[in-house]
């Protein structure tokens, strides 16, 4: 069975970008102090719009070819999964259109993405009732961690698509999590593992200062 360190990964780890983060983290940069509602204002605090869909990670880009992706949700289920691309694809899809919102503030608004709702594949693995937390894992080594209600909600997808199109390798291809109410460092490229847990478990960013929620309408950027 491949497993991932077959996966080729293209670029490195930007050091001096991480850093640089980390100290807009510590010294609250973009901070508005202000919060607002989703209901009251489209664009969240601080935010601006932009109609390109730029591309960040941490430089290194999983090349992940869809015979050798796995989506594994595993941890506290009764059921767990591995799922084949394949697999994946013969579920049950649907699509969502939502607006992006990332911490370094820009916004995108009418992303229409195509995938299965977090919820279905949440059914299949069922859940137990200590799960409390979710861990995600990606291609590229990336981690973030979302309390259960924050990653079951329904308009959350795990999506192949965006705009009608597989979705490229760039932002996330064969497959990314969506989930458009919080800040998209939330939302993992190349998701391949769901570990549901009893205790919360910070990733990548919510270690080195980023908000361990990030609702961007509460400015919830930083620690
Ligand atoms: N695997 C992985 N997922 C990731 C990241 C990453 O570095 N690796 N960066 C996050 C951040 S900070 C943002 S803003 C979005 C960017 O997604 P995009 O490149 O499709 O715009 O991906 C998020 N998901
Ligand atoms: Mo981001």
């Amino acid at each position: 069975m491949p497993e991932d360190d077959d996966i080729p990964l293209t670029g490195r780890v930007r050091d001096k970008l991480v850093e640089a983060k980390q100290d807009w983290a510590r010294e609250g940069r973009l901070l508005t102090g202000t919060t607002s509602t989703p209901e009251a204002d489209r664009l969240p605090p601080g935010q601006r719009l932009v109609t390109d869909f730029p591309v960040l990670d941490l430089g290194v880009q999983p090349d992940v070819s869809p015979l050798k992706y796995r989506l594994r949700i595993e941890g506290l289920v009764a059921a767990p999964l591995r799922l084949t691309l394949e697999e994946f694809r013969a579920l049950p899809q649907e699509s969502r259109t939502n607006d992006i919102h990332c911490v370094t503030q820009w916004s995108r608004y009418d992303n229409r993405w195509d995938g299965v709702p977090v919820p279905d594949l949440l059914a299949l693995a069922r859940p137990k009732d200590e799960a409390r937390f979710v861990a995600l894992t990606s291609y590229d080594g990336y981690t973030t961690n979302l309390a259960i209600e924050d990653f079951a909600r329904p308009e959350n997808l795990f999506a192949h698509s965006w705009a009608g199109a597989p979705l490229e390798r760039q932002h996330g291809g064969p497959v990314r999590l969506v989930v458009p109410h919080l800040y998209f460092w939330k939302s993992p490229k190349w998701i391949t593992r769901v570990e549901l847990l009893r205790e919360d478990r910070p990733g990548f960013w919510e270690v080195r200062g980023y908000h361990n929620r990030g609702d961007p309408w509460m400015e919830e950027r930083y620690d």
